[in-house]
């Protein structure tokens, strides 16, 4: 592939219902869509996961449209790549960081990879799951019967896994009402995104009388040592999100015992040469994963989806159907699920799903191109 020409858009949309986290709201998602082309005609949607403020780490799709434009774009254009495999360490020599800009166009590359040899993007990527089962990811509510209205209505949905936002002031209550309404049978998870500290040890082991499946991210993103800690004194198991940025951070939560459950987003980790890898050692080590979710377009449903079908992703994913978010998708079909929670991986060549590019175009509050 010779990629010749990227546009980078960024579009607005509205998201149903706002969604509150530990360090931050949001309402309306700015999402950054790159446009990438080849010299023989081949066009390929991508999206980078960056949100609008430095909240969940420190990109933002400002920061991410700077590095694509100056330093990360002119990298991959006007070069000819055998395959996508090797787009990683070509971003990543002497640029730090990034890694979701990076994971843009490295994904991006392999959608494109895909497009062209005519074979589904999970296929490409070695998948082997025809449907993955479904989690939904639910906000902060302002208090617990909200929440369990919200996690009853999902139940009822077909949801295989609920993930209740949790922060100091909204945990211990809202976790032991949820368990409450829905039994023993469902399963149930918090993600904290960093809200705690180690001096909350205590206070978060009355968490482990709920029998959740996981407690994602309690402490900060640098905290692997005091993850490892508090991982010894709690009966649920840790997973970590924000800590595991690449390859290496796997590894150290692995030897330090900091975390049993690894949740891949290929936007926090640089794309998919970065998550396969992450994927594999994690096979290797009994290590469950699973993919979490950004609040994406369809477009980066469709990369989450395609690595989800990966055969240790053995957990239900953050990958609700498009309609849990948006009035509208900016994707032909929408993601839907079916009842029992499942989610179909595309077989058609590519992505598996068609962007309408006169609601893009409708949605562009900028554009610009790179390359030519
Ligand atoms: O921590 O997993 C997270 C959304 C934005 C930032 C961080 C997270 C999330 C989610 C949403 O949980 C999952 C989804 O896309 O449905
Ligand atoms: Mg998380």
């Amino acid at each position: 592939m010779h990629l010749e020409k990227i546009v980078l858009r960024e579009i607005r949309l509205a998201l149903k219902e706002p969604f509150r986290i530990s360090s931050g709201v949001m309402s309306e998602r700015r999402i950054l869509l790159l446009e990438l082309s080849d010299a023989d005609g081949v066009g390929m949607w991508a999206e980078c996961v960056a949100g609008e403020f430095p909240n969940y780490s420190y990109e933002t799709i400002d920061t991410a449209w700077h590095a694509i434009r100056e330093w990360l774009g002119p990298r991959l254009l006007g070069r000819s790549f055998e395959s996508p495999e090797l787009i990683h360490a070509v971003l990543e020599k002497n640029i730090a960081g990034h890694n979701m800009a990076k994971a843009a166009l490295e994904m991006g590359s392999w959608g494109l990879a895909a497009q062209r040899q005519g074979v589904a993007l999970s296929q490409l990527i070695g998948g082997t799951q025809t449907r993955v089962p479904t989690g939904i990811s639910i906000g902060i509510q302002a208090d617990p019967n909200a929440l369990v209205q919200r996690a009853q209505r999902a139940v009822a949905d077909g949801y295989r896994k609920i993930k209740v936002k949790i922060q100091p002031g909204a945990d211990v209550d809202y976790v032991r009402a949820v368990r409450e309404a829905l039994g023993e049978e469902v399963e149930i998870m918090a993600d904290a995104n960093s809200a705690y500290t180690s001096a909350d040890a205590e206070h978060l082991q009355q968490l482990d009388a709920f029998k959740l499946i996981m407690l994602e991210q309690p402490l900060h993103r640098d905290d692997l040592y005091r993850h490892s800690l508090l991982q010894r004194r709690l009966r649920t198991p840790i997973c970590l999100d924000e800590s595991i940025t690449d390859f290496n951070r796997c590894a150290d939560m692995i030897a330090l015992k900091s975390g049993k459950i690894v949740n891949i987003k290929p936007g926090r980790v640089g794309g998919f040469g970065p998550s396969r890898a992450i994927h594999d050692l994690c096979r290797e080590n009994d290590i469950p994963v699973w993919c979490g979710g950004m609040l994406e377009s369809g477009v980066g449903r469709a990369y989450n989806v395609a690595l989800a079908s990966l055969p240790n992703f053995s957990l239900p994913g953050d990958l609700s159907p498009s309609a849990r978010y948006w009035d509208r998708d900016i994707v032909t079909p929408e993601w839907t699920m079916d009842a029992e929670g499942m989610v179909k991986v595309p077989t058609k060549p590519g992505l598996g799903i068609t962007v309408d590019a006169g609601r893009v175009d409708d949605l562009t509050v900028r554009a610009e191109t790179i390359g030519t």
